[in-house]
């Protein structure tokens, strides 16, 4: 590496034990199909494809064609009030990929953004439907909709939470993690009843002060909770009900990782709001989108006012930036053409096998799986649950094989080009760090 410690400084990083890091520099050089490369020139295996972003594998040339030509033919346009071919190209790739009733779509740059977003267009809604009152949002415990504000009121994770106090008005479910269920493979059948929790919320704080609930069809970041059977129908009911909006944060679970376009269409549930991000770009440029049903969108149009009236007063300087549209269009085009949704459902069973025969290994408490995604919950050292999945994840790295550390689980997360030896070598590496510790 050719930085010193003192350079290390100025850059404070996102996420990142910034004093461990910069003692030992874990540096990335460049990046090539379900492989690293690090600084010191090491193949590493990208067992999280990225941060969850990365599913077609890096260095697609049908995305980097399409990145640099737009760069040269137009680089920025602005987003308020002038448009240009490219964002309605993408949202109707992205209406077409959505379930039917979700209609149309507002991009941002991030997960976080799209999630602060949701929270303003729920919130939007029912006072342009002359119910204010309807305010709130009910999130679940360990929940993660990303560190804007409003996603970190809604989310469920409380070391993201207790530095930065209480946001907007929110209330959280019970999570879905049940002892009964352990090393359950998909979906665990114990837990429908937990959203039974929701009728309970609405008793206490009354339908008429609550926009919208918020939950990940599958939550990521917690460690790979896949819903109980049942679960999220029960959610839909309740919303129904009570007329609430259901919102399904669908960063993670977008655009192929579950084994279907997308968490709504592999669990049988249809939301009022769906928020994606990461995949839709496969990782390149930042981008994410906000789907919404016509009732929704129709509700601001016929309040807007006089036609000159902006209908929304929000978005973002880079809100559909002409960059980001052009690798979303080739990213959800490769995914597409390619069938690697297909790739993701015939390696899900090998996956979920390999993952699981990690049971009885030591330390580990738990396994849970889903499409191309798992997580491994791992005993605490007293009083310190974050700290052995920190350093099973660096055992893999010297093994050549990234990994998540986060919580109390590893997190595992391959690309959907995956094949059946890289599924067993990542495994092993993980197994391998375990046994390691006696
Ligand atoms: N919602 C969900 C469900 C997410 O998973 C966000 C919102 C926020 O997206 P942005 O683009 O603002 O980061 C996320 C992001 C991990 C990990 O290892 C997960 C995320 C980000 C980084 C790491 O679990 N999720
Ligand atoms: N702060 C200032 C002073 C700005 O002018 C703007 C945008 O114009 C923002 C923040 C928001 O930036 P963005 O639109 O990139 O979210």
């Amino acid at each position: 590496m050719t930085l010193s410690r003192e350079q290390l400084e100025a850059h404070w990083m996102p996420f990142t034990g910034n004093r461990q890091f910069k003692d030992h520099p874990r540096m990335m050089a460049s990046a090539k199909g379900a492989y690293y490369l690090d600084a010191d020139g090491r193949k590493i295996f990208d067992g999280l494809s990225g941060l969850w972003t990365c599913g077609l594998g890096h260095g697609r040339e049908e995305i980097t064609a399409a990145v640099s030509a737009q760069m040269s033919s137009l680089d920025y346009s602005p987003g308020f009030q002038y448009g240009h071919e490219l964002s309605f190209e993408l949202a109707n790739k992205v209406v077409e990929l959505t379930p039917s009733k979700l209609d149309h779509v507002f991009f941002t740059d991030s997960g976080s953004e799209t999630i602060d977003t949701a929270l303003k267009m729920a919130r939007g809604y029912w006072r342009s439907k002359g119910q204010p009152g309807k305010s709130k949002f009910i999130g679940r415990i360990k929940g993660y909709h990303g560190v804007n504000y409003g996603g970190v009121g809604v989310g469920g994770i409380g070391f993201n939470r207790k530095m930065f106090g209480q946001s907007v008005d929110a209330d959280h479910m019970c999570d879905t993690l049940l002892d009964e269920n352990k090393f359950s493979r998909g979906m665990p059948a114990a837990g429908a009843h937990l959203a039974d929790e929701l009728e309970q919320l609405v008793q206490l704080h009354d339908a008429s002060n609550i926009a919208a609930v918020i939950v990940e069809p599958l939550s990521g970041t917690a460690g790979v909770l896949p819903p109980p059977v049942g679960y999220l129908n029960r959610l839909r009911e309740i919303c129904d009900k009570h007329d609430l909006l259901l919102i399904f944060d669908e960063v993670i679970t977008g655009f192929g990782r579950m084994g279907s376009m997308t968490g709504a269409e592999e669990f049988g549930v249809t939301p009022d709001i769906m928020t994606l991000a990461k995949q839709i770009t496969n990782g390149t440029i930042p981008l994410g989108a906000v789907v919404v049903g016509s009732e929704l969108y129709d509700t601001f149009m016929d309040n807007g006012g006089p036609d000159y009236m902006v209908e929304f007063p929000h978005g973002y300087t880079y809100s559909a930036h002409p960059v980001a549209c052009a690798a979303g269009i080739a990213a959800l085009d490769v995914l597409v053409d390619e069938k690697l949704i297909d790739n993701v459902k015939s390696m899900s069973s090998k996956f979920e096998a390999a993952v699981h025969s990690l049971k009885g290994s030591p330390f580990v408490t738990d396994i849970r799986n889903y499409g191309l995604s798992a997580g491994i919950s791992l005993e605490h050292y007293p009083g310190e649950p974050l700290r052995r999945p920190f350093e099973v994840g660096l055992k893999c790295l010297e093994k050549g094989f990234y990994v998540r550390w986060g919580g109390d689980t590893i997190q595992l997360a391959p690309p959907f080009i995956v094949d059946e030896k890289q599924i067993d070598d990542l495994i092993n590496a993980v197994g391998e760090s375990l046994h390691e510790f006696n």
